[in-house]
């Protein structure tokens, strides 16, 4: 929460100054602090620091130590938390955003830059709005990929019968039933003792999410899909983001979008080094059908089409821009 721990008209500038409280930031993600999401978070916690300096003090918990996405959005809403990072589950708070739940619709993160500039910070970010949050940049949870237990996927047929925990949103969801699976939607938190327990057979997520909470440990077969490229968000809630003083909105903009550059780098990076990191491991590793997969993947568009207003315009600007 961002708020003046002492006024200084109360007590008196003398005494104020001699007991000087830095402003607090209070910024949280459910991601662990290994994943390429923690660390895009600790990146941009060190530089709002230090561009900000003494005066303010960025308060930043990782782990969902504050709470899951789904929290951190009532939280950025109420106020109590001024910066989130949020993930899939922004399609539950509108719609449009369930654009990066159209299997296969990102080429590569150069088409994902393009995406952002021309859709997200544009259509998107105005959407969100509307529900009370800000957009503040767009920062990477990656590629995803499926894990299991039982046996390699190859197509969307040998997903028949296994329970896929997905995060808590409706269109991973649909996603994953469409292919055949049963999906169980949860946190993110609690999908290690999910896998270990065999409450769930297998999840999907970008390596770094799974080399993060350590999935690989629970888990025998990594099946590369690229099936979506999850953005995280950099989330303000719209009301506590117009309290914050202009300048201290400008920095966070600012080291924001320098962290941006900073994490798909990254993520590239994580890309290849991880790989080779979970066969180390011991994980049966294979590709998936992608032809299968885009075949079956069809009606996830419709849907969108149908159920999303402006949903197919959406769809064929994205798809416009994948070559430039
Ligand atoms: O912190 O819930 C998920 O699988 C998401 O990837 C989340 O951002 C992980």
């Amino acid at each position: 929460m961002y708020k003046k721990l002492l006024g200084l008209s109360a007590l008196g500038l003398a005494v104020a100054s001699a007991q000087v409280q830095a402003d607090k930031i209070v910024f949280a993600i459910g991601g662990t602090p290994n994943s390429l999401q923690g660390q895009t978070a600790q990146e941009f916690s060190d530089r709002l620091q230090e561009r900000l300096g003494d005066a303010h003090q960025v308060e930043y918990y990782h782990s969902g130590q504050l709470g899951d996405e789904r929290q951190l959005i009532q939280k950025l809403r109420a106020g109590t938390v001024d910066l989130a990072a949020i993930s899939s589950i922004m399609s539950s708070v509108s719609p449009d955003f369930a654009l990066f739940d159209m299997p296969f619709l990102v080429k590569d993160r150069d088409h994902l830059k393009r995406i952002d500039r021309e859709i997200v910070m544009q259509d998107l970010a105005r959407s969100a709005e509307e529900k009370g949050l800000n957009i503040v940049s767009t920062w990477e949870n990656g590629f995803r990929h499926i894990t299991n237990n039982e046996r390699p996927i190859d197509t969307p047929a040998d997903l028949e019968g296994l329970k896929i925990r997905t995060p808590q949103s409706e269109w991973r969801t649909l996603m994953f039933e469409t292919w055949g699976a049963n999906p169980t939607p949860m946190a993110f938190s609690e999908v290690f003792v999910g896998l270990q327990t065999g409450v769930v057979d297998g999840q999907e997520n970008p390596l770094s999410n799974i080399n993060g909470a350590k999935l690989q440990e629970v888990q025998g077969y990594l099946s590369l899909s690229n099936h979506v490229y999850s953005p995280i968000w950099l989330t303000a809630g719209k009301g506590g983001w117009a309290k914050l003083p202009e300048d201290v909105r400008t920095a966070i903009a600012e080291v924001a979008a320098e962290t941006q550059d900073w994490a798909l780098t990254k993520g590239a990076e994580l890309d290849d080094s991880l790989l080779e990191a979970m066969r180390g491991e011991g994980m049966e590793i294979n590709r998936v059908d992608r032809d299968a997969f885009v075949e079956a993947s069809n009606p996830v568009y419709t849907e969108f089409a149908e159920q999303v207003e402006g949903g197919q315009e959406l769809v064929d600007r994205a798809m416009a821009l994948a070559e430039e």
